[in-house]
């Protein structure tokens, strides 16, 4: 385990192939300041250029993923300085990661914390987390994609409910509108994460990254132009001598060995 001040970090996985990270400012239940996002966004960068992790979970405690951005620290902040100081800019690193990144959400994940989480390429869910956008009882709304990205995912009719009202969504309501893939019971969810990142891992590192940058295309672009872009890509596998050996090996009946070449 490599401690930073506010979050943790260690490889896990009976490979040691997945990175995890835990959000480690329990007092504030993981409130996301300016210290532990560039912790997390320093650890991510790490973590993605270390050959040996093929995925990445990022997780809270039990009891909050993150209760959103620290509402203390914007107190003094004016219009000027949110401005000129690029507020909110390092926040976005996740989505720059080239590795699958997996959120493992428990108790809380609310405000910029459902963001986050919502950034991740892949969420599981603790049964009793809550996601929720409640920007609005503190006078702001969501700047960090809960207006755009959570539109994207379940439609207009629950993002509006969700950032008019403040109100929280239940896990099985959050898997119901498409923002969660599975729900397990509290205990079981960043396991389960770890063995998704196994399994994911398991796979051609450089197949792996053609494929995420393709199904983000369809979050950027029209429906033609991304169907392109996934033809090209997929012609562009063809380049790799890890779909030749992919392709051998299952005709030979073996486990393909992956060179990500
Ligand atoms: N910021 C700072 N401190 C927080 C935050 C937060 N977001 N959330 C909780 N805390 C602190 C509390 O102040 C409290 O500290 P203390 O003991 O020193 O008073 C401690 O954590 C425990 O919290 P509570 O006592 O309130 O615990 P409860 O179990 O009673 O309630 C809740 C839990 C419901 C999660 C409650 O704490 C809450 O409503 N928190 C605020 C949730 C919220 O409004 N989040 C949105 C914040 S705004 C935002 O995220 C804007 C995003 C903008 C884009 C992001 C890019 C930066």
């Amino acid at each position: 385990v490599r401690p930073t001040e506010m979050i943790l970090s260690e490889k896990a996985g009976s490979k040691q192939n997945v990175g995890l990270i835990k959000l480690n400012r329990p007092k504030a239940l993981n409130a996301l300041c300016d210290q532990l996002m560039k912790e997390l966004s320093q650890t991510l960068d790490e973590m993605d250029k270390d050959e040996k992790i093929g995925a990445i979970v990022i997780t809270g405690s039990e009891r909050a993923f993150a209760a959103g951005a620290d509402i203390k620290e914007m107190i003094p902040l004016e219009y000027p300085n949110t401005f000129l100081g690029g507020f909110l800019e390092h926040w976005t690193k996740v989505t720059e990661v080239r590795k699958p990144v997996v959120a493992a959400v428990n108790g809380f994940a609310l405000g910029g914390g459902c963001e986050l989480a919502l950034m991740c390429d892949i969420i599981y869910a603790g049964d009793k987390a809550q996601f929720g956008q409640p920007e609005i009882n503190i006078g702001t709304i969501p700047g960090a994609g809960g207006s755009q990205r959570l539109a994207r995912v379940v439609g207009k009719s629950l993002t509006m409910e969700m950032v008019l009202t403040g109100n929280r969504i239940t896990a099985q309501e959050a898997k119901d509108a498409g923002i969660v893939s599975k729900v397990f019971p509290a205990d079981q969810v960043v396991n389960e994460a770890i063995k998704l990142g196994e399994k994911i891992a398991e796979q051609s590192p450089l197949i792996t990254a053609m494929a995420k940058e393709v199904v983000n295309r369809a979050y950027e672009t029209t429906l033609s132009e991304g169907l392109k872009v996934e033809r090209r890509m997929f012609h562009s596998t063809f380049a790799t001598k890890d779909r030749k050996e992919g392709m051998t090996a299952f005709s030979e009946k073996r486990t393909p060995k992956w060179s990500s070449k």
